[in-house]
């Protein structure tokens, strides 16, 4: 098969070809990405140069570019990871996530739609070939089992944070009403919806998952967990958020690109897959353990570390709570996660203390120099 990954070079995308294209030698990956601030080729070290591993840079607001790669490639599964991803940034500036989330997502389904084989029943085909107990996207009695007679699948990779807040109770399933707070949650939505679209109007085979906060190596440091290593390794500011006290539910980023590849595999066209690590964690309580690891493992006192915590005002629409039922991809895929919170801190802590050069070459953009210079100026 030919593998489009969309975003690859930024952190789920890269630990997802990471684990796969050696692990995979038969099957072509194609890393399309625009290369944002948020990419980073270096993550890919491992795998560049291997037969089996192309890089197309290209910017998925731009249908042209996007086209040409499929022409290029004639991709069979797509795994759109692309987007802009940081809360925060949204707030601050919402238009370049109402372009590359939305529009980029759009752009990529109809290339979808010009490249894939149609069948003579457009309308519902999806339906009626792959499920035979399944009428709507986010019916949960579908049958399992992945059944396009063309075997292309679109794998649209979004978030739980589509649902909103939830209460201090309760946690969001499949058929969760859609309530996003930020305009990074919103685009989001949208791009779920146009997926949804896609499949109920063109019958363009397409899953889409939702998946809860994801950590690990990679992560680019503005996202809670490897900015409060990194600040803390540098013995500055831990700023925490209103009073710390909202939960997300945290999956180590090993565990989630399992359950993408379950997915492609055994999901069915239509469905939704709500992916997430059974681990509730207050942010406060996740900083205190940061500390108490950092020093553990550097044999320091932890109020070297706690002593830098700092209550700053809140993020305007803070989300009070996420947390995932994920049920139904346990049981109709047989997918649960591997790691516990505990271990995969503790590796994702180690990580950062052994990739201290990586960290570097983060902090001090010396990465987008080379991406210049290696791939021509940044979009
Ligand atoms: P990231 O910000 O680390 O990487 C995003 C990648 O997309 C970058 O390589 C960037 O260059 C690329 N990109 C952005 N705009 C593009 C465009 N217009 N054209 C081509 N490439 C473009 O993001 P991530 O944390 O790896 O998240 C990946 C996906 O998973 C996103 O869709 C995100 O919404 C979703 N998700 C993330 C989390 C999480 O906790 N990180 C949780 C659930 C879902
Ligand atoms: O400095 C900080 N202090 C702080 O208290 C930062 C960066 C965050 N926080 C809080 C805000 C959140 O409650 O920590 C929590 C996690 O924040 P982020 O790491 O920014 O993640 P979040 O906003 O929850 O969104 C993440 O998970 C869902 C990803 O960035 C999204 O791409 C994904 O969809």
């Amino acid at each position: 098969m030919n593998i489009l990954v969309t975003g690859g070079a930024g952190f789920i995308g890269s630990n997802f070809l990471n684990l796969y294209v050696s692990r995979y030698g038969e099957h072509k990956f194609i890393n399309l990405d625009k290369l944002t601030y948020a990419a980073n080729p270096l993550n890919l070290n491992d795998i560049e140069g291997l037969p089996n591993y192309q890089f197309a840079r290209a910017d998925l607001t731009d249908y042209n570019q996007v086209d040409a790669v499929f022409s290029k490639y004639n991709p069979d599964l797509v795994f759109h990871f692309a987007a802009e991803s940081h809360v925060d940034r949204s707030i601050l500036g919402p238009a370049a996530f109402i372009q590359s989330n939305i529009i980029g997502t759009f752009n990529l389904l109809e290339a979808c739609r010009k490249h894939w084989p149609k069948d003579n029943d457009a309308q519902g085909s999806a339906k009626t070939k792959a499920h035979t107990s399944s009428t709507s996207p986010t019916d949960d009695s579908a049958d399992c089992g992945y059944q396009n007679p063309h075997g292309k699948l679109f794998i649209h990779v979004s978030t739980d944070e589509v649902y909103g807040s939830l209460g201090l109770e309760g946690l969001f399933t499949e058929t969760t009403p859609y309530n996003p707070s930020s305009p990074y949650s919103a685009s989001k939505a949208a791009s779920d919806h146009l997926v949804n679209a896609y499949y109920r109007t063109y019958g363009l085979p397409a899953v889409i998952t939702n998946c809860s906060n994801n950590y690990g190596p990679y992560q680019f440091p503005e996202k809670l967990i490897p900015l409060m290593i990194i600040n803390a390794l540098k013995e500055e500011v831990l700023p925490v958020y209103g009073k710390g006290e909202n939960v997300r539910d945290w999956l180590f980023v090993e565990d989630h690109c399992p359950a993408l590849w379950a997915v492609a595999e055994k999901g069915s066209p239509g469905q939704t897959y709500n992916i997430g690590g059974n681990c509730e964690r207050r942010n406060i309580d996740i900083v205190n353990k940061i500390c108490e690891n950092l020093a553990c493992e550097l044999n320091k006192n932890q109020n070297n570390y706690t002593k830098l915590i700092t209550f700053v005002p809140d993020r305007p629409g803070h989300d009070l709570r996420y947390a995932i039922d994920a049920s139904k991809i346990k049981e109709q895929l047989g997918w649960q996660p591997a790691e516990s919170f505990e271990s995969g801190l503790k590796k994702t802590i180690r990580w950062y203390l052994d990739n201290q050069e990586w960290v570097e070459n983060v902090l001090s953009g010396i990465y987008k120099d080379w991406i210049e210079t290696n791939y021509g100026k940044r979009g």
